[in-house]
């Protein structure tokens, strides 16, 4: 691996954003092709079901002789019959004698085996160390797909906004509107990158939201899934009269009564009852559930009793937090994150990266905690 190579992973990477919003459950994956420096083709995974970058940068070479000829892969080829037939047989058959990856792909299916059949094969196979920056952009770009692979539950964001003072609303409950309209349309575009959005049944009775992303270029809208354990989301309410543009999923417990979830049932709602000794462990059933419906990433909007339930269960994948320029006071007004919390400061969840940026008037924390 030279620095050539790293530049041509880090395009492959750049490629591979072009399926944003568009590939999940599956990775964004880039791939360029080259002799001699020169690129012959670049392809990227464009939809779920078509074909993978691998494929797609071979097809863009056309009819030129690959012999001999290098791929860069921004996520190792995968080595399985799904969607679509394997690409270490389509790398194979085209004749090309070296492969370079960014990443791993955590899978069972993979991990690594697709780089072993292709070294077998006498493939030359390079793969970018794990600490290095093309490495972990590639690692990044993919963490749903990541964590999904490796746990089988969803990556979670949660996405917030606080006075100043870290409170979520007014100790009457107004929280229209805490963060600018800059703000509050970035969180709409993160609702498009997103397969879920996650509420508790208290947002959704106290604003009646819609929690789709009102932005163009929005393939397919997000699954809005309310943490609801007596199945109390109201029948005229917006999620519910919404169910035809995106579905509406229900959290329930065994609190539910078997009229509620019917009556839901009935409006196009799916319930999921979850079972479980406290609220924690019940946020970590639905996570499971969610991930066996293909639901690889989903952003938390509150409010602070659910944000408290993923918090305690150590779910939180990542914080993205706008404090914005006003202070609200109040003992009763709620703040970020409810539950438990830690006891010591030695406890405390910290970020292994942190990032910081004005947006409007607000500023923009992303904190991620944890890296798949
Ligand atoms: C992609 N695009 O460019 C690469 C992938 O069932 P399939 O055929 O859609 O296969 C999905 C798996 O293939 C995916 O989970 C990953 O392990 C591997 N590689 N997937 O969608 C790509 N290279
Ligand atoms: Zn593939």
């Amino acid at each position: 691996m030279d620095a050539r190579d790293e530049a041509l992973l880090g395009r492959a990477v750049e490629l591979a954003e072009r399926g944003r919003r568009r590939v999940s459950p599956n990775p964004v994956v880039g791939a360029v092709i080259t002799r001699d420096g020169r690129t012959l083709g670049e392809g990227w995974h464009a939809q779920v079901g078509g074909p993978h970058a691998e494929v797609a940068a071979i097809a863009a070479c056309g009819d030129q002789d690959l012999t001999g000829a290098t791929i860069y892969v921004s996520l190792e080829p995968c080595c399985h019959q799904g969607r679509t037939p394997p690409c270490t047989e389509a790398i194979l058959a085209a004749g090309l004698g070296r492969v370079v990856v960014a990443a791993e792909d955590p899978s069972s299916k993979a991990s690594g085996r697709g780089l072993g059949i292709l070294r077998d094969e006498g493939v030359d196979v390079a793969q970018a160390a794990a600490d290095s920056a093309v490495g972990r952009r590639a690692r990044l770009q993919n963490q749903p797909f990541r964590k999904h692979a490796r746990t089988g539950l969803p990556w979670v964001m949660m996405k917030t906004a606080t006075s100043l003072d870290g409170r979520l609303a007014t100790h009457a409950g107004d929280s229209r509107w805490i963060s600018s309209g800059p703000s509050r349309d970035l969180a709409h575009q993160w609702r498009a990158e997103v397969d879920a959005v996650v509420v508790g049944i208290g947002t959704a009775l106290a604003d009646d939201p819609q929690l789709t992303a009102r932005v163009p270029d929005v393939p397919r809208q997000p699954r809005r899934v309310v943490f609801d354990s007596e199945a109390r989301l109201p029948l005229d309410g917006r999620l519910v009269a919404s169910v035809d543009e995106a579905p509406v999923t229900v959290i329930a417990s065994r609190a539910a009564t078997r009229s509620a979830t019917d009556a839901l049932r009935a409006s196009g709602v799916e319930v999921i009852v979850v079972t479980g000794q406290n609220e924690h462990s019940r946020v970590r059933s639905a996570l499971a559930e969610l991930g066996q419906r293909d639901v690889t990433s989903l952003m938390l909007e509150g409010g602070s009793h659910l944000a408290g339930a993923f918090f305690d269960a150590g779910e939180i994948d990542e914080l993205r937090l706008f404090v914005a320029p006003l202070l609200l006071g109040g003992r009763q007004a709620p703040g970020l994150i409810g539950g438990e919390g830690v006891e010591r400061i030695a406890d405390a969840a910290r970020p292994v990266e942190l990032t910081r940026e004005a947006v409007g008037d607000d500023l923009l924390t992303i904190a991620r905690l944890k890296e798949w």
